[in-house]
């Protein structure tokens, strides 16, 4: 199984840094060569870093118990109301009985600051519009191709600009997630007209981007990100008009930016914001 499904991806990058994220550069991950990622490479002097956060440990509500025989979780199932099902299919477990990251090794076992064993499933919305050229009022072009912009957001963790998605609350649905998120990361402080026209907004429908693996800087050996991404185009401007963006929950900044090949974003983040573009320029 873990072969075919790693090689069905990419290999991750971002969760193989020198350092742990968060941890102020004392947690070292244990570098992994590119030819090493998958599990099927021998290697057999491979003794990852164990790491799983303090506020981890203490048990917040959205985070597994660290003991697996008390915590009894039932893995590749929905196991009340928690989806520990990952979109890449069935994962192996290791000689402790924890999940494995299907995409290969990663240097740090244990959960570093994810709460979930195995996937942690989040969902991004991709908000567009096209971006108009105030010298013309047309929409701007760059090498012959009109220019569309995205809603991004600056996390406060990390000061990197992504997309304003998070993690999916267990028995929520990603279409729930999708909202609640745009809303608390992109629009705090909106009147309820406002969210109201932006609710209007994402129930008119969105075209899925992308369903699988994040190559996020948190991932570990046996706790990793998921998600599901979902664009939503305002086609001719109007619903996003008079909306004021105003950054929120742990969102230091948003922006309109325009969609560019050169984005620096977080995690997986530019990757999916390729497959919007060629959503709508090259009409797949
Ligand atoms: C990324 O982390 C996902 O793509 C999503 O954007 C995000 C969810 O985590 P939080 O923003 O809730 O930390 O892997």
């Amino acid at each position: 199984m873990t072969t075919s499904a790693f090689r069905r991806g990419f290999t991750h990058v971002k969760c193989r840094g020198e350092f742990y994220p968060r941890t102020e550069n004392k947690v070292r991950r244990l570098q992994v060569p590119d030819d090493k990622v998958s599990w099927d490479a021998a290697f057999p002097d491979y003794r990852p870093t164990n790491f799983t956060s303090e506020h981890v440990l203490k048990g917040p509500v959205w985070a597994d118990k660290d003991d697996l025989t008390t915590g009894n979780y039932k893995w590749n199932c929905l196991d009340n109301n928690v989806d520990r099902r990952s979109h890449l299919g069935e994962y192996n477990l290791d000689s402790q009985g924890r999940p494995l990251n299907p995409r290969g090794r990663t240097g740090i076992s244990g959960r570093g600051c994810l709460g979930r064993w195995g996937p942690n499933h989040a969902a991004d919305p991709v908000v567009t519009r096209w971006s108009i050229d105030p010298s013309t009022g047309k929409i701007l072009q760059a090498k012959g191709q009109p220019v569309l912009q995205f809603v991004s957001i600056l996390r406060g963790d990390c000061n990197e600009w992504a997309l304003p998605g998070g993690m999916v609350d267990p028995g929520e649905s990603f279409s729930t997630t999708l909202l609640r998120e745009f809303v608390e990361e992109a629009m705090d402080m909106s009147t309820s007209a406002e969210k109201e026209k932006v609710k209007e907004f994402f129930a008119t429908g969105g075209t899925e981007i992308y369903r699988g693996y994040v190559d996020d800087p948190r991932n570990t050996d046996n706790s990793w990100m998921e998600t599901v991404v979902v664009n939503y185009h305002d086609r001719d401007g109007t619903y996003f008009k008079n909306i004021k963006l105003k950054s929120g929950d742990d969102a230091i900044g948003v922006q309109w930016k325009n969609l560019t090949d050169d984005l620096k974003l977080y995690a997986s983040h530019s990757f999916f914001l390729k497959k919007v573009k060629e959503l709508h320029l090259n009409g797949n």
